[in-house]
């Protein structure tokens, strides 16, 4: 079901024109209100007037999470306080929080991208929508709640966490829709298989809305299965609003960039040019609808590909590759750039294996250390390691012929990797650089 058909498959020549016009006010509101983008425009010599078309994009200058945590809390506010009706933040792993403030309009521009994503899973009245992403700060939970609201459906506010009573509530409340991290899901997916109340044919849930963190196709599998859902991928950031960006539809072959709300460009990390179409790169939004605090070409540090060939489900606006991870989770070791996501990918091509894993980085002797932590399953697991031995091979085999680094591998009893409620970590490095 497509939510907003006019905007989700509106003919090129017209997104362009939306995007030029939408682009020229937000730059203008940029220049007169907010003194940091005044100060970047004029040191460029770019004035609001020079902006004739989305083209002209690539002579406004970048903004970075840098700027934003420089700008801490509201340098960016582009609107009297007065008139803002909600405040979120992400609290990243070191510094000040990233702020993005909302007004009325942006709340419900914000909640009609969600609303988007759920409607290509058939969401509306009739359904209750489980929030288990964590309410407050974090975008997650209200992000979902809202998009729920929008499209008719009951909400559920859960909240992140107390896995045994959401598995009771989502039972006794028959949830037909679960909106969490999907390492999150996997964790309540877990619980449900070891329970000995509950069974998944009790459940009535059908389909799942997970993002928050990078996930893959063998994840997708693992829950599609585990839960009996269909499983959608949702995108977004704080910066941007929250979860709702883009989203996948029915066909779950890449998300849906929302373009009339963020215009987006995938560019060179290290040359800041544009890369040429399909080619991967650092995902860009330059917000186009946002009031209270617009946006120029933020760089988001995910890398990805935009894919422009039309989607089978009609609607025309750009879809995005599965983010690979972020520029500043990929990890080098022994000088080899490596994902954590890939680690994922490689463990959920082996059905003896849990997806959960851990890996420890550390320098040893001037070489790098590179261990990873794996669970097999249940039914596969022995203490006695030489029955771990046969396991063990064809994994290190195949992480070796991907990444090129040899791992040392352990394997760990079920259900010992610590699960998380919201976004996963999955890496502990130890090296001091
Ligand atoms: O994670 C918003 C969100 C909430 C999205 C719930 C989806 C569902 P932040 O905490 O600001 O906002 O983190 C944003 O998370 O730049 C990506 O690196 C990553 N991310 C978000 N969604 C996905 C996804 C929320 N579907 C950062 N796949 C982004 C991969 C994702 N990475």
């Amino acid at each position: 079901m497509i939510h907003n058909p006019e905007m989700e498959c509106m003919s090129r020549e017209d997104m362009t024109k939306l995007q030029t016009e939408r682009l020229i006010k937000t730059v203008k509101t940029c220049y007169e209100k907010v003194p940091f983008y005044r100060k970047k425009m004029d040191k460029m010599g770019v004035k609001p007037e020079d902006i004739k078309s989305i083209e002209d994009i690539h002579r406004l200058p970048f903004t970075t999470k840098h700027d934003l945590r420089d700008e801490y809390p509201f340098g960016l506010q582009a609107v009297l306080h007065s008139e803002v009706r909600r405040i979120h933040a992400s609290s990243g792993t070191t510094g000040k929080p990233v702020v993005d403030t909302y007004t009325e309009n942006d709340l419900e521009m914000w909640a009609e991208g969600a609303a988007r994503v759920m409607a290509a899973g058939d969401v509306g009245p009739g359904d209750t929508v489980q929030v288990s992403y964590g309410y407050g700060l974090f975008t997650g939970g209200l992000g979902a709640h809202d998009a729920a609201a929008m499209r008719g459906a009951v909400q559920l506010p859960t909240s992140a966490g107390n896995s045994e009573k959401q598995i009771m509530l989502m039972k006794d409340f028959g949830s037909t829709v679960l909106a969490c991290t999907p390492s999150y899901a996997l964790h309540l997916a877990e619980c449900i298989d070891k329970s000995d109340k509950v069974n998944i044919e009790d459940m009535k849930l059908r389909v799942g809305f997970f993002g928050a963190e990078p996930w893959t196709e063998g994840m997708r599998k693992e829950l599609e299965e585990k839960l009996h859902i269909k499983a959608i991928d949702i995108y977004g950031l704080t910066e941007m609003c929250g979860p709702g960006v883009g989203g996948e539809c029915e066909c779950q072959n890449g998300t849906h960039l929302w373009e009339d709300l963020f215009y987006p460009e995938i560019i060179n990390p290290d040359t800041l040019e544009p890369c040429a179409p399909g080619e991967f790169g650092e995902l860009v939004f330059t917000s186009l609808k946002k009031e209270a605090m617009p946006i120029l070409r933020y760089r988001t540090r995910d890398l990805t590909r935009l894919i422009y060939e039309p989607c089978k489900c009609g609607r025309t606006a750009v879809r995005m590759d599965r983010i690979l991870g972020r520029s500043d989770d990929m990890l080098i070791i022994r000088g080899v750039n490596v994902f954590p996501s890939t680690i994922e990918a490689i463990l959920t091509e082996f059905p003896v294996y849990s997806p959960q894993y851990f890996i420890t980085v550390d320098r040893k002797d001037n070489e790098d250390m590179f261990d990873l932590d794996v669970e097999l399953r249940e039914e596969y697991f022995s203490p006695n390691p030489s029955k771990q031995m046969p396991y063990i091979k064809p994994l290190y085999d195949r992480i070796v012929s991907v990444i090129g680094i040899k791992p040392n591998i352990h394997i760990l009893p079920p259900n010992t990797i610590q699960r998380s409620m919201g976004k996963a970590k999955h890496v502990n490095d130890k090296r001091k650089f």
